[in-house]
């Protein structure tokens, strides 16, 4: 009796104490559970879903194991009934095998869903109209471009709340990984290609961005805050950008891509076309262009001068023989946490 009682009360300290632990988790510390917007409120949904499923077998089975480890052991005077003939248990192996295959079956219905739902390229529905914004990795810095502004930043990026915007990527140098945990998942910028990420803050304030993929010294000091603010809030920071920043020229962002760490930098201009210029850059020479038909019409667009590409978008070049679209499935499969870009 006593000695039930005293399992009873380690059970229930143990129990606290693993619900602090994982509530004082629950603030500052992670994030992606603390989200601030449609993606990455679908993508905890998911998280949740999957851990719940996972437990489903996870907390039997090690309850199982602690159980028989104890009930089973030897000691004299054992009371279990020695059965060496005992072969087959048909309850027993309908359970083992039945509810692994009604949770993978669950999983991978849950998973397919979100994982088309969740889609990085997928425009998210909204009644406002997306906001493009260029995200470029560099050695060692993001630089922000927003063609619609005609505004760039560096190391720091603003958007408005409730609006759906459209990252573009890409990486001038290293593949690195463009990251708000509280607003979605992670994408990969790879050098000679564009990849799209559609994300929304649904709450203003300061949000935690970074460069999630290791590549070189100063990958740490890949972070950059990302103010989201509201729709006149956003504005009035763009006319106060234009109004009081340096325009960054060519020969400005040469110093700019040079490896190196840098505070954070706005800029009231960019050169036309500087996105376009960074993914073309190393497009010729991709690794994996070699037996895509469609790469071949990379050859003639690396002899072009900028100013040809200046108004070309990401999606015009979708629509061209460049085949973008094996890159977007490339993002996706990045997206699901299998790489397939092994080569980059
Ligand atoms: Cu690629």
């Amino acid at each position: 009796m006593r000695r039930t009682k005293k399992w009873h009360r380690a059970a229930v300290t143990a129990v606290l104490v693993l619900t602090a632990a994982l509530l004082s988790g629950c603030g500052e510390q992670l994030i992606v559970m603390n989200p601030k917007g449609p993606i990455g409120e679908s993508q905890k949904d998911l998280i949740l879903i999957a851990s719940a499923l996972c437990a489903v077998v996870l907390i039997p089975v090690l309850g199982l194991t602690a159980f028989i480890v104890w009930r089973y052991r030897d000691r004299k005077g054992t009371k279990a009934s020695y059965r060496p003939n005992w072969s087959h248990s048909t309850v027993m192996e309908t359970v083992w095998w039945g509810i692994p295959i009604v949770i993978i079956a669950v999983l991978a219905v849950v998973t397919a869903k979100y994982t088309y739902a969740l889609e990085p390229s997928k425009p998210i529905a909204s009644q406002q109209k997306a906001i493009t914004i260029q995200a470029s990795s560099l050695d060692w810095k993001w630089l922000f471009t927003y063609p619609d502004q005609g505004i760039a930043s560096v190391n720091v990026l603003h958007i408005p709340v409730g609006v759906p915007v459209r990252f573009e990527l890409t990486s001038d140098g290293p593949m690195n990984s463009f990251w708000i945990p509280q607003l979605g998942g992670q994408m990969y910028t790879m050098s000679g290609m564009a990849m799209t990420l559609y994300l929304q803050a649904d709450e203003a304030g300061v949000y935690f961005g970074s460069g999630a993929n290791f590549s070189g010294e100063h990958f740490a000091d890949m972070k950059f805050n990302v103010d989201a603010t509201s729709q006149t809030d956003f504005n009035r920071w763009v006319n106060e950008v234009k109004r009081t920043s340096p325009a960054l020229t060519e020969a400005g962002f040469e110093q700019l891509s040079k490896p190196g760490t840098t505070q954070p930098l706005v800029y009231s201009s960019f050169p036309d076309g500087l996105f376009s210029k960074i993914v073309s850059k190393y497009a010729a020479g991709h690794s994996h262009g070699q037996s895509e038909p469609g790469m071949k019409g990379m050859n003639g667009m690396d002899g072009g001068s900028g100013t040809d590409m200046k108004d070309m978008d990401m999606k015009d070049m979708d629509m061209g023989g460049m085949d973008m679209s094996s890159h977007q499935m490339n993002g996706r499969q990045a997206e699901a946490g299998t790489s397939g870009h092994a080569s980059h």
